[in-house]
């Protein structure tokens, strides 16, 4: 796979999540939606394979987007500000989809269950030996996490486009964070961001009893 310099650097995306989380413990949804453009355009360079991944992310990011540079912008400044401001105002359709089919807080629980899934790749891409399979990586940490709210046809999709994945060292590569030892030394440093940001939204979600949104 060909690696531009300026092409994709795992450490800005990393460094966006890590700049998610105010001093209040709230996650602004600015940098939330940058690490997830960041973690799109990579995605887009592992091909065609994975374009029905990219393009749910992309309609998502976009949503929130729309949301966050619309007329109620100054609601949608962190996920703690949307959840209070889409609920009181009856925005959220605890029962059905097609109520409120695009809602904030749905859509961000789709991408919070994806932020899950990143995490156990990542580590396990950290943790992993230089001929650890990444497929199996991915499929491993796809089935403890977004497996569980896919129907059968995109869970096969998905695991056929595992097996498209790059080595493990060529991922380390793509990473563009120098040597494969930088690269882990850099995973261990910034998962811990990654692990803040989702723990902070799960329980928010929680509290509101939002995360089986339909
Ligand atoms: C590296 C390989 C990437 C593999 C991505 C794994 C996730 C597979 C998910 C398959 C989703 C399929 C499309 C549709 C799903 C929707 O039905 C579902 C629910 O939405 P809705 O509206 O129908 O209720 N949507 C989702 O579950 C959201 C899925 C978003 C997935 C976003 C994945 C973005 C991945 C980016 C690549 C990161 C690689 C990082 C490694 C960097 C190392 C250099």
């Amino acid at each position: 796979m060909a690696v531009e310099a300026d092409a994709f650097s795992l450490r800005e995306v990393l460094a966006a999540f890590q700049t998610c989380v105010t001093e209040q413990r709230e996650v602004l949804l600015g940098p939330y939606l940058r690490g997830w453009r960041g973690l799109i355009r990579f995605l887009h360079s592992l091909g065609a394979i994975f374009s029905f991944v990219s393009k749910d992310a992309v309609a998502k990011v976009q949503i929130m987007e729309n949301y966050c540079g619309g007329e109620q912008r100054e609601k949608y400044v962190s996920l703690q500000s949307m959840v209070e401001y889409e609920l009181a105002s009856g925005l959220v359709d605890l029962q059905k989809r097609s109520g409120r089919p695009d809602s904030g807080c749905r859509t961000v629980l789709r991408l919070h269950r994806a932020l899950r899934w990143l995490q156990l790749f990542l580590e396990g891409l950290r943790t992993g030996t230089e001929d650890s399979r990444t497929s199996v990586i991915c499929t491993d940490s796809y089935n403890a996490s977004l497996a569980a709210y896919h129907p059968w046809v995109i869970r096969k999709a998905a695991t056929v486009a595992f097996c498209a994945l790059p080595s493990r060292n060529a991922f380390l590569e793509i990473m563009n964070v120098g040597t494969a030892e930088e690269a882990v030394a850099m995973l261990g440093e910034a998962l811990p961001y990654i692990c803040d940001v989702y723990g902070i939204t799960q329980e928010l979600f929680a509290q509101h009893k939002l995360l089986d949104l339909p």
